[in-house]
């Protein structure tokens, strides 16, 4: 692997391209050819993040005081740069992460979809106003930026999860410090010159490349950062949440899950099979909304498992720029020691390996971090491969004797995020709706994905702070402020309410 040709990206700080204080370098390769280095990323520590939260503090007053639909100006302006730059960035997208290339356009496509939703909330941010119990008085509220917000991204939708924090953020007026997951940086370095080719004002979005460790906690203790949103893995989050809990930051965080497709017996199984395998292998299942546990009503067990393995059996892996690839490297060595750590788990607690579970080898797959679709059966609710998140392409299947016994397993995890069931009876449906423990609940569509003006999020282990995108988002992103004006001045004291 040589480096010496490689282009050295940079920091975005106080609108200037930076090197980092460490003066060192990583490279990042991609996941379907790993000699192939895209670039080499500043190595940026503490003394960088608290550089990028200063220009940050200094540019606030400056975009807070700037009018949102001014602010709206810029994010339209960015919307209309992302649309002429799409292929170049769905491509970074593929050649960084390593999902397929439609994939990779349906997630700038995504990112396309919140910044037009954030844009518009700029001739909207309403606050209300009611009637005062006192007289001569005017109530009402209104919204204001938080101050300087950390955004703490992972590497599975590189360009899209931070585009639905950045863009609601910054039109509440917020200044923000972008730190994207260290294997992405690539991605989040072409979003920011979107922004900055929009004329964002020098100091509003700072981004800072490096190991998360070190520059995610420098933001979460810096006095100068306000509130952090966070996605990522439960572990960081819960650590992220009580550090800054201890110094009353406020949190949004986004983390795991472990979805499950309820199929009863009287579901549409060629559509219900559709929608569990984009679930369970699309992306190749790293991503937060995966499928990662299916749970059948017996009377259909077996007719299902033939047509399950017969259509995961024609999927086809490889290099996500192909354009007929199904499913794709994981993103990194280090997923991909977790995928197959999993396995090997899996099949020591004795579950039924009957799909995959193998990296093939030989050509390209001995260039990247290829994993097999893989199905387990006769999974016990209390294996590990049942209730840790595994973020790869790996499927337990169930049975259940009916839809209660089907929410129980499907309630019978720590996580909460993504949930589905297949049937035509509304009666059921409606049963599961009410019942099933998840922030998402689809009926007869996969777990994946979300539509970017409802709000996204989960229960229990999976996230905590309000839901991201939504109305939700900017109630995250800014504060409300209650106003009272006694225009007689004097009614309180007069009419001696409390
Ligand atoms: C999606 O499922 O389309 O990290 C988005 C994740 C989620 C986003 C998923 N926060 O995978």
């Amino acid at each position: 692997m040589t480096t010496s040709e490689t282009t050295a990206y940079k920091n975005f700080i106080g609108g200037a391209w930076t090197t980092a204080d460490s003066g060192k370098t990583y490279p990042v390769t991609n996941p379907a050819s790993n000699t192939t280095v895209i670039g080499e990323f500043q190595t940026s520590g503490a003394s960088d993040a608290l550089r990028a939260a200063e220009a940050a503090k200094s540019a606030l007053p400056g975009w807070a005081n700037t009018p949102a639909p001014a602010r709206a100006a810029v994010l339209f302006k960015a919307l209309e740069i992302m649309r002429r730059r799409f292929d170049e960035m769905a491509r970074t997208i593929t050649i960084e992460e390593g999902k397929p290339l439609a994939d990779a356009q349906g997630e700038v496509k995504r990112a396309m979809n919140i910044i037009e939703y954030a844009a518009g909330e700029g001739r909207r941010m309403f606050g209300y106003t009611t009637p005062s119990e006192i007289p001569n008085t005017v109530a009402y509220t209104v919204r204001r930026p938080l101050g300087v917000v950390g955004i703490i991204t992972p590497w599975n939708f590189p360009i899209a999860i931070p585009a639905w924090k950045i863009a609601p953020a910054l039109i509440c007026g917020n200044a923000l410090v972008f730190k994207p997951a260290s294997g992405t940086p690539f991605s989040a370095v072409k979003l920011v010159e979107i922004f900055e080719e929009a004329g964002l004002p020098p100091g509003v979005l700072n981004l800072i490349t490096g190991p998360g460790s070190v520059v995610g906690n420098a933001l979460v203790e810096s006095p100068l950062v306000n509130a952090i949103s966070f996605t990522g893995s439960t572990e960081v989050g819960t650590d992220l949440y009580a550090s800054s809990a201890r110094v009353l930051k406020k949190v949004q965080a986004e983390m795991g899950g472990k979805n499950a497709v309820i199929l009863l017996a009287d579901a549409d199984l060629d559509k219900a099979l559709g929608g569990i395998i984009q679930g369970a292998f699309g992306s190749t299942g790293q991503r937060c909304t995966a499928t990662s546990r299916v749970i059948v009503e017996d009377a259909i067990y077996d007719e299902f498992m033939e047509q399950l393995i017969d259509r995961t059996s024609k999927l086809k892996l490889g290099n996500g720029m192909d354009a007929d690839v199904d499913v794709s490297p994981l993103a990194s060595k280090n997923q991909y020691d977790t995928v197959m750590e999993y396995i090997g788990i899996g099949t020591e607690e004795g579950a039924d390996l009957i799909f995959g579970g193998h990296s093939p080898s030989g050509g390209i797959f001995d260039e990247g971090y290829y994993i097999e679709p893989t199905i387990f059966a006769g999974v016990e609710q209390d294996m590990r491969i049942a209730q840790e998140e595994i973020f790869g392409p790996v499927l337990t299947v169930f049975r259940a004797s009916g839809l209660e016994d089907a929410i129980q397993i499907s309630n019978n995890v720590k996580f909460g995020l993504s949930s589905s069931i297949y049937t035509k009876d509304l009666t059921q449906a409606f049963e599961y709706i009410n019942t099933v423990e998840a922030g998402m609940v689809h009926v007869n569509a996969p777990t994946l994905g979300g539509e970017v003006h409802l709000p996204f999020g989960g229960l229990k282990s999976s996230g905590v702070g309000q839901r991201e995108q939504g109305v939700e988002a900017f109630d995250f992103f800014s504060e409300v402020i209650t106003v009272y004006i006694d225009h007689a001045a004097a009614a309180r004291q007069q009419a001696r309410f409390i």
